[in-house]
């Protein structure tokens, strides 16, 4: 929609152009003639001075409209840290929270995507959400994060990539088709994979992305806001389009719970490349409560598949993720991706 407003900008200005064009080459034109020739071009042509004139007055107040139209369009880039941050939330969960307050909390989002009105953002963001069965987390989410992400003055669109059927569940390969739809609509600069239970309590926890791959989620509330582990790569990260292209994306094999993440980290670090973190004390999530959903019951063969990484990552990943888009509903507040991603083999 944002490219369609700026391809009718141009297009009127070519008008303008065509137009002034046009006005020119007939003044030249005339301006070649003398004398009768002139008067008879006159006739012919029934332009008369005071039409002359008046033409070119509507010409002058349509540029002079062009231009000032071409100047509020041109926004200055937003500054470097956003003047609306307001630190850490009190996060509420309602449970008579529904949808369609959510969407009229957020009327400056336009099918999933929003970019500030009165600066220009300095960072594209796409937020990548696997998802099934967890409609109530989805929505707690849309609640916080869209007003999170505005006050970060960013331009950017949330998908939900949802799976169906009932095989089991791979949250990494939802990432990667969510990766290779988004790319399909805009150039997003950055990515942020994002489970769905995790509400960022703080708007100082930047959702943009670095030189490194970034890991947002030092603390949970769960876990007594402790990393879990060293490595630990879960939950909510932030890469590049050319960091996780350069990695090859996750892993299309990791079917049900548990490893995805930590085989992510493997093909980073490969890659030389160093987890990135922000500090702890704004790197915090609330993680809704849940149990372990059916249909992701623990993936037993995680630390087999972990310990093939280094050897599998070139050939299993963004370049073999086969899948099938079964609908792209675009509605008010994200873009949900309905697909079939097959099932484990065996
Ligand atoms: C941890 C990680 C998560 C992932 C997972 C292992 C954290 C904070 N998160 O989450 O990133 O590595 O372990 O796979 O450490 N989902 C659905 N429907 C389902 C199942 C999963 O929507 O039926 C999605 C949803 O976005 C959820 C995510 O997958 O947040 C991860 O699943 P989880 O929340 O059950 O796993 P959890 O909390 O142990
Ligand atoms: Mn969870």
């Amino acid at each position: 929609m944002i490219v369609c407003t700026a391809i009718k900008k141009v297009s009127r200005k070519c008008k303008y152009a065509v137009l002034i064009g046009l006005l020119l080459s007939v003044l030249a034109w005339k301006a070649s003639f003398t004398g009768d020739t002139n008067k008879t071009i006159d006739d012919n042509f029934a332009i008369t001075q005071t039409e002359e004139d008046k033409l070119r007055d509507e010409l002058n107040s349509r540029i002079a409209e062009a231009s000032h139209t071409n100047i509020s369009a041109e926004k200055d880039e937003c500054p470097e840290k956003s003047p609306l941050l307001v630190g850490a939330s009190k996060l509420t969960f309602e449970s008579s929270l529904n949808l369609k307050d959510v969407e009229k909390e957020n009327k400056v989002v336009t099918k999933g995507e929003y970019e500030p009105s009165d600066c220009k953002a300095r960072h594209s963001v796409a937020i990548l959400i696997p998802h099934r069965n967890r409609e109530r987390h989805l929505l707690y989410l849309l609640h916080h994060l869209h007003p999170f992400l505005q006050r970060q003055q960013l331009h950017y669109a949330i998908y939900v990539i949802h799976q169906a059927g009932d095989a089991t569940f791979n949250r990494a390969k939802l990432l990667n088709v969510g990766y290779l739809e988004a790319i399909k609509d805009f150039s997003w600069e950055c990515f942020i994979f994002h489970d769905v239970d995790l509400v960022p309590e703080n708007d100082h926890n930047l959702y943009i992305c670095d030189q490194q791959p970034r890991h947002l989620v030092v603390g949970r509330n769960v876990t007594g806001y402790k990393l879990r582990y060293k490595g630990y790569f879960g939950g909510v990260t932030a890469m590049t389009k050319d960091q996780f292209f350069q990695v090859n994306g996750f892993s299309n094999n990791y079917w049900g719970w548990g490893g995805e993440d930590d085989d992510l980290r493997v093909r980073v670090e490969q890659q030389k490349m160093k987890i990135v973190r922000p500090p702890a004390n704004v790197a915090r999530y609330t993680m809704v409560f849940h149990k372990r959903d059916s249909g992701n019951q623990v993936n037993k063969n995680r630390m087999r598949l972990l310990r093939q990484t280094t050897k599998m990552w070139r050939v299993d990943g963004l370049n073999s993720c086969l899948y099938d888009t079964l609908s792209v509903g675009r509605y008010p507040l994200y873009v949900n991706i309905t697909v079939n991603i097959g099932q484990p083999q065996s």
